[in-house]
């Protein structure tokens, strides 16, 4: 028999340090609830906090506790008045009842039961545990508002329950400083390597996203500004679709040599006669990123880069959290080395794409917010990402301290 407790206290830290003093490691909390204190017939009583569970034993394995978990919930909840079936698979639950029975009267109570079953497993799946810490549940909520995932919002949590104590747990200003550190510090940043020769960098992604905007707002960043660059630009249109036009007329306007390319053989001839530039960005055009074959044809054409070019992936931040890893999947095969992410001013919510950076380990390299060139761009970096954040408080000077602004051409030369 695994051995209960039940605590009292006056507010949730005073129990739960309790808790760990007593029974340190081996607790296991399973419920928690409010009692009124009495007092003068019922009036002026404060309120208490009981919670309970059992003791671990620390030799038992995870399907054992698993087990106990289930008891000692099922007992708790009967203390409670509250009366939970033992959780049972429904297909279990119907084999065994239905080899019992026979008529159909019989089965129709089973299939009642089964009914009755799923919905209580429904109402205990959507109802997770309470969040004993108001600041933690507070900063759950605010994860929420922001869109992140919900795996990712508690792995954070858990993250900040392992580092702080009960009682620093109960520092709003703390957990909210922390959380933004681990945010800022689960999305990595691209570092560019210096490499002989010029730097070949490729954009690729879904048609509207903001490339061929991007290219240009990079060519005039690097070429017009103070350090004046050698920059090429070179668009690869595969599909023949004339969209050239746009990118073109960029070059015209700040004097950057722009060239159309549709085969693998004009591209490497491009390639070769811009040997002498700092900088080659290469501005694909394609139809539709559904479309893997086209995928394939533009991934082997653009081989004709070489080894040492980048490829870049432009996402736009208002993608729907369903498409984005279908789309980061879809692009794999370019073996991308960072994301950029463009139309930032047109959102106010960035946690879901935070989350599948975190989740795939891509580098942000460059961040857009809006159409003017060249202007709205700037290098990804942990403080520009934290300030998309809605209501997450942060101590900023520190942050700003640990995490120096980079300057747009800096990242490469
Ligand atoms: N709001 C906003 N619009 C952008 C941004 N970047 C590009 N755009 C606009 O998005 C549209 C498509 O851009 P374009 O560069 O042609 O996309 P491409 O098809 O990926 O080359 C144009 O109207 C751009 O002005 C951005 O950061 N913010
Ligand atoms: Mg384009």
């Amino acid at each position: 028999m695994p051995q209960y407790f039940s605590e009292r206290g006056k507010s949730h830290l005073e129990v739960i340090e309790r808790i760990k003093s007593k029974y340190g490691d081996r607790a296991n909390i399973q419920f928690h609830k409010t009692i009124p204190a009495p007092g003068i017939m019922g009036l002026f009583g404060k309120v208490n906090f009981e919670y309970r569970g059992y003791l671990r034993n620390v030799n038992e394995t995870r399907a054992v506790q698993r087990s106990r978990d289930d008891e000692s919930r099922a007992a708790i909840l009967a203390a409670n008045g509250k009366n939970i079936p033992p959780v049972r698979t429904i297909s279990e639950t119907a084999a065994v009842d239905l080899h019992a029975s026979g008529s159909e009267e019989q089965i129709g109570e089973v299939l009642k039961e089964l009914r009755d079953l799923k919905g209580q497993l429904a109402v205990s799946a959507s109802t997770p545990p309470a969040e004993p810490f108001p600041v933690l549940a507070e900063l759950s909520e605010l994860m929420d508002e922001n869109d992140f995932d919900k795996a990712y919002t508690s792995s954070i949590l858990n993250a900040l329950r392992n580092k702080f104590s009960a009682a620093d747990l109960e520092n709003r200003e703390l957990v909210q400083h922390e959380a933004a550190v681990m945010i800022a510090g689960s999305v990595s940043y691209f570092q560019q390597e210096i490499t002989e020769g010029p730097r070949i960098f490729i954009l690729v992604g879904p048609t509207g996203v903001g490339k061929t905007t991007t290219i240009a707002k990079l060519a005039a960043v690097n070429g017009l500004s103070g350090k004046k660059a050698a920059v090429r630009i070179i668009t690869v249109d595969s599909f023949r679709i004339g969209a050239r036009a746009q990118v073109e007329t960029y070059g015209e306007i700040m004097g950057i040599p722009v060239n159309a390319v549709d085969d693998y053989d004009e591209l490497r001839k491009q390639i070769a006669l811009s040997s002498d530039a700092d900088l080659i960005l290469v501005d694909t055009i394609g139809k539709s990123p559904r479309d893997e074959s086209r995928i394939e044809e533009m991934r082997e054409l653009l081989s004709a880069c070489g080894e040492t070019a980048e490829v870049h992936l432009a996402l736009s931040a208002t993608t729907k959290t369903s498409d984005l890893k279908q789309i980061m999947t879809r692009f794999k095969s370019f073996r991308y080395r960072s994301v950029i992410l463009t139309k930032l001013d047109e959102t106010t919510r960035i946690g879901n794409l935070v989350s599948a950076l975190s989740d795939s380990e891509t580098p942000l390299s460059y961040l857009t917010d809006g159409q003017s060139v060249p202007v709205d761009i700037a290098v990804a970096s942990p403080l520009r990402l934290l300030s998309r954040l809605k209501g997450l408080e942060y101590r900023l000077a520190e942050l700003e301290e640990q995490y120096p602004a980079a300057d747009l051409t800096a990242a490469w030369r």
